[in-house]
């Protein structure tokens, strides 16, 4: 649109509405208004489905809202994945990254392997529901400096010291630092249950990253 300034509200409104056209729209303007992708990010897309979830627990949306909204968000997505993107950077290390077994939510796991590949980590996502002798499996074949585990439910992310007990157990633990993040995981947790580190966010597990790997 002509003149048009482009406002985070809008953009969150379009999330929490679960419009993709407008979503995207709105993301393409406020790229070429010069917005950092990374804030399109956190104060748009993060900040409407933050919305969403208080929502949902508050009984005002069903799972079709839900869905809505995360497709809306998984298109804006796709437009910013070229500007989360390293162009000729020299690899930092390579990344083994997927979401627990029983759960399905991809888009903090998506958003993380975006953020991770645009500072020049080499990802491989193994995508979501992955069970922990998968996980074993994809450390023995792409030999990782890092396993990344995500879960967004209080029900999958016990799970994930069951991922860390299998490396343990098939003797692969010592070659690899494991993170964890996802909206119900904690730093205490992540100490509790013998992870390496805890990512909050796409940046911090930027940080978290370079800092296990020595760069
Ligand atoms: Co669901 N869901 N959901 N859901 N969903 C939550 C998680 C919930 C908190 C909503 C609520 O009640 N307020 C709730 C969980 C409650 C709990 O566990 N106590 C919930 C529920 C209950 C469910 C179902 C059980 C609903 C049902 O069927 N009755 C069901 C479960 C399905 C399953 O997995 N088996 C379900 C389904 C769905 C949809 C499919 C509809 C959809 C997911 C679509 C998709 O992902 N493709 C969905 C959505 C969209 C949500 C909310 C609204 C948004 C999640 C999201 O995408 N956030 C969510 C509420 C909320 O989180 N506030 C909710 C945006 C995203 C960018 O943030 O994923 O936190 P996040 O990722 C961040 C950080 O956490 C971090 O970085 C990311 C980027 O900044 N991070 C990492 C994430 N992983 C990391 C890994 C790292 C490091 C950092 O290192 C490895």
């Amino acid at each position: 649109m002509a003149g048009s300034v482009f406002s985070y509200s809008t953009l969150i409104q379009a999330v929490v509405t679960g419009n993709r056209t407008k979503s995207v729209e709105l993301v393409n303007e406020a790229l070429r208004e010069g917005v950092r992708p990374q804030d399109i990010v956190s104060s748009g897309l993060q900040a409407g489905m933050r919305i969403v979830g208080d929502k949902f627990s508050a009984g005002d949306f069903f799972v079709p809202e839900m869905l809505l909204a995360a497709r809306a968000v998984t298109r804006a997505t796709e437009v910013l994945q070229p500007h989360l993107s390293a162009v000729d950077m020299p690899t930092l290390g390579r990344v083994v990254l997927g979401t627990v077994f029983g759960d399905i939510h991809d888009i903090g796991k998506n958003l993380v392997t975006m953020f991770l590949r645009g500072a020049g980590f080499e990802v491989f996502d193994l995508g979501v529901n992955i069970p922990a002798d998968s996980f074993v499996k994809a450390v023995k074949e792409h030999n990782p400096d890092i396993l990344g585990m995500s879960a967004l439910l209080t029900t999958t992310m016990s799970s994930m010291s069951n991922i860390i007990k299998a490396l343990e157990i098939a003797g692969l633990r010592s070659r690899v630092k494991v993170i964890v993040g996802g909206a119900p995981v904690t730093q205490h947790f992540a100490e509790h249950m013998g992870a390496d580190g805890y990512g909050a966010d796409g940046g911090s597990a930027i940080r978290l990253c370079r800092h296990l790997v020595g760069k």
